[in-house]
């Protein structure tokens, strides 16, 4: 988690001094990718929304990898094809994010129902946000999801916003999580700030999956602590106190109290923690930055044969 928070930090500061083209923060709501990296197996494949990073990067996938993807240089397993912060992990089973809202769920749907057929164990978790409940395909892919019994997670992160619409906007519900009731299975609202809360519920819903009960939706209440995103300014619509309550329910913070009571954190520990992060992504930002742009001529590599090599 302090490594995600460090990153944020980093980023944002080398976006406005022009050394990257955009990045999206998850400050405050990493304790929805800890908790899920704790529940999940590897089997499982992640659709992420807009700010799993760090469930990418507790799997695995290398923080000098992400680095590229966030230079888009020649490093970068997309080679700067797709937006910044639109991190690819196929070797963690961490499928492309997209930009377009809502997308993910129908696809995480379609590989749940892939793995149903397949008698695979592996279960489909599709995160997404408030404002992507807005979304046709949140809609398609819970009622498929329901009626096929199949094994997926809708991991709903609750920010309060979409960009600059709070959810009150966006639903005439209080409670989003309600929304499974109409497509036949369970439906729970959780502290999406408390890492322990996250995982107990994520796991009670994944092992539902994995036995043949079906979906489940899981609705995650955090703060989104920082802009939108680098292209953000929340002065001009957020209430100044929404940010005082959300440091309240700082999602590293709490988890840190839990564990000086229990004896197993100390400040030194936090220094050290705090250190590594920091020597860790000042030197992938080093390896990044000395890595030329890709070359002009890879524009159409992967994506089209070369022509004449015939294939179908
Ligand atoms: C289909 C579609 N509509 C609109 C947008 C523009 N847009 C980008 S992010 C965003 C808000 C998303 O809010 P939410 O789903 O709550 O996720 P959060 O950013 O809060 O994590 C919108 C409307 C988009 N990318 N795709
Ligand atoms: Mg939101």
């Amino acid at each position: 988690m302090i490594l995600g928070r460090t990153l944020d930090e980093r980023m944002l500061g080398l976006q406005r001094q022009g050394r990257i083209g955009f990045y999206g923060p998850a400050t405050g709501q990493e304790a929805v990718s800890l908790g899920a990296w704790l529940a999940i197996a590897e089997s499982d494949w992640v659709f992420p929304g807009l700010r799993e990073q760090l469930l990418a990067l507790a799997r695995g996938h290398s923080l000098v990898t992400y680095m590229h993807h966030l230079f888009a240089d020649d490093l970068d397993p997309a080679r700067g094809r797709q937006m910044p912060c639109h991190p690819t992990a196929r070797e963690v089973r961490y499928v492309s994010m997209s930009s377009v809202i809502g997308t993910q769920i129908s696809q995480a749907v379609g590989l749940a129902y892939g793995q149903k057929l397949r008698h695979d164990p592996g279960v489909a978790l599709a995160f997404f946000g408030d404002g992507a409940t807005s979304a046709n395909d949140f809609h398609a892919g819970m009622n498929f999801a329901g009626a096929l019994s199949l094994p997926v997670v809708f991991c709903l992160t609750n920010n309060q916003w979409a960009i600059s619409i709070p959810v009150q906007r966006q639903t005439h519900v209080d409670v989003l999580a309600e929304k499974a009731n109409a497509y036949g299975f369970s439906g729970v609202r959780i502290d999406g700030t408390d890492v322990v809360a996250v995982h107990a519920a994520l796991k009670e819903a994944l092992d539902r999956a994995r036995t043949g009960g079906g979906p489940s939706l899981i609705e995650f209440v955090v703060f989104r602590m920082t802009p939108h995103s680098s292209s953000d300014d929340p002065s001009r619509y957020q209430p100044a106190d929404f940010l005082v309550r959300g440091r309240a329910r700082d999602p590293v913070a709490r988890l840190a109290r839990l564990l000086r009571d229990r004896g197993v954190l100390d400040d030194e520990v936090v220094r050290t923690v705090a250190a590594d992060a920091d020597a860790r992504v000042r030197s992938a930002v080093k390896e990044a930055e000395a890595t030329a742009p890709p070359d002009a001529r890879s524009l159409t590599t992967d994506v089209f044969l070369p022509p004449g090599s015939g294939g179908g």
